[in-house]
């Protein structure tokens, strides 16, 4: 039995622009380093034999030093552990002639791909053999590489590439996976990477394919549970499985806020979602406040976001409630107030305000016509 990491966009050196606190957003970037870290050391402790990263190991063209002696460090000092490196589209650096300079040549338990297909024979310590394949999509390659890939169906087949997937033939174009054409050629598992959320599924009657998605959530797109897929081969039989190991998991959660009648009630109702949501303190989270309030009824999100920022690694908040508007309750109203709202609720029928903004208006007018009438009462 034999078994192996599939990782990929992990985004080393990500800018992080969706975590608005810079020494936040350097600590998370750091734990994207430490995250590759322990997924190593989780690979050592288990019997882990190889990892595959199936691109986008790195996020922008000038890698950190940092970054870069990170991965070199780890790949270095696990010399029984093989790294298979196939390149995504944001791998743009030189890390492989780097890495070469800094060694004098590329160890060998570190593997790497290029624009045509490579196969590595991988055997395990048991003696269980496995067949790594890899290219690189180009929109030069693209369309030929299906054809281009020679397996025998008689071993384990393990395939890498980075791109999405995609029912439409990759012609000319760099970054799609025609899934079509790698189906019934003896594929055991199509280890992708370029999708950010993990997902296992069939390719035909022999083989799945799968995106291990990013190993940590770095911002609001990217929220759930999140980790690697562990890959166990066993004979000629391959299994897979999502091993979540994310140490932070971002939310975008909606909180219904009908009837809380301030922001205390908003806190309250926020840290109730929260619970049931399975949110911990050192997750990431954002909410977005839904459901009608009343007229009368405001929310202070500037304090609501400084009570809670401090009970979550990163906390965001935006308000999408509706305003009901009474516009009834004011027909009557023989004061300046009433003619004031009659005369925005024309507006709002003419269709030259939406709802939301005639409720700004009617809020901010009544607030002021009450300010004028104390002022006259003084
Ligand atoms: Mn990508």
């Amino acid at each position: 039995m034999m078994k192996i990491i599939h990782t990929a966009d992990l985004h080393l050196d990500s800018r992080l622009e969706l975590i608005p606190d810079r020494s936040l957003a350097e600590e998370r970037r750091n734990e994207l380093l430490l995250c590759f870290r322990n997924m190593v050391a989780y690979a050592v402790k288990e019997g882990v034999e190889a990892i595959l990263i199936a691109g986008d190991l790195f996020d922008v063209r000038k890698i950190s030093q940092t970054a870069r002696d990170a991965v070199i460090g780890v790949i270095v000092n696990n010399p029984d552990l093989k790294f298979y490196y196939l390149r995504g589209n944001h791998d743009e650096g030189s890390f492989v002639e780097e890495f070469r300079a800094k060694t004098g040549e590329l160890p060998e338990n570190f593997k790497t791909f290029n624009e045509s297909w490579t196969s590595y024979e991988l055997i395990g310590k048991d003696q269980t053999k496995v067949v790594i394949s890899g290219a690189e999509i180009t929109k030069r390659n693209n369309s030929l590489l299906p054809e281009e890939l020679q397996m025998d169906e008689n071993e384990v087949n393990i395939v890498m590439l980075h791109g999405m997937e995609s029912d439409l033939s990759g012609k000319g174009d760099g970054e799609i996976i025609p899934l079509r054409d790698y189906r019934n050629k003896g594929i055991d598992y199509l280890a992708l990477g370029h999708i950010h959320a993990p997902k296992i599924a069939t390719l035909d009657a022999r083989g799945k394919y799968g995106y291990s998605g990013c190993p940590e959530g770095r911002g609001f797109d990217e929220c759930g549970s999140r980790g690697f897929h562990l890959i166990t081969v066993s004979g000629r039989d391959l299994s897979v499985e999502f091993v979540p190991f994310a140490k932070r998991i971002v939310y975008d959660l909606e909180v219904d806020v009908k009837d809380a009648d301030g922001s205390d009630a908003v806190i309250d109702r926020i840290k109730e979602t929260a619970l049931s949501g399975g949110v911990r303190p050192d997750d990431l989270l954002k909410v977005r406040l839904c459901g009608e309030k009343e007229l009368d009824v405001s929310f202070d999100l500037t304090y609501i976001k400084t009570i809670l920022d401090a009970e979550f690694f990163v906390f965001r908040i935006k308000d999408e409630t509706k305003t009901i508007i009474d516009y009834d309750a004011f027909a009557k109203d023989a004061s300046l107030k009433g003619e004031f709202v009659r005369m925005i609720r024309e507006e709002t029928e003419a269709g030259n305000l939406d709802e939301e903004s005639a409720a700004e208006v009617i809020r901010t007018g009544i607030r002021m016509l009450c300010q004028e009438g104390k002022i006259q009462g003084n």
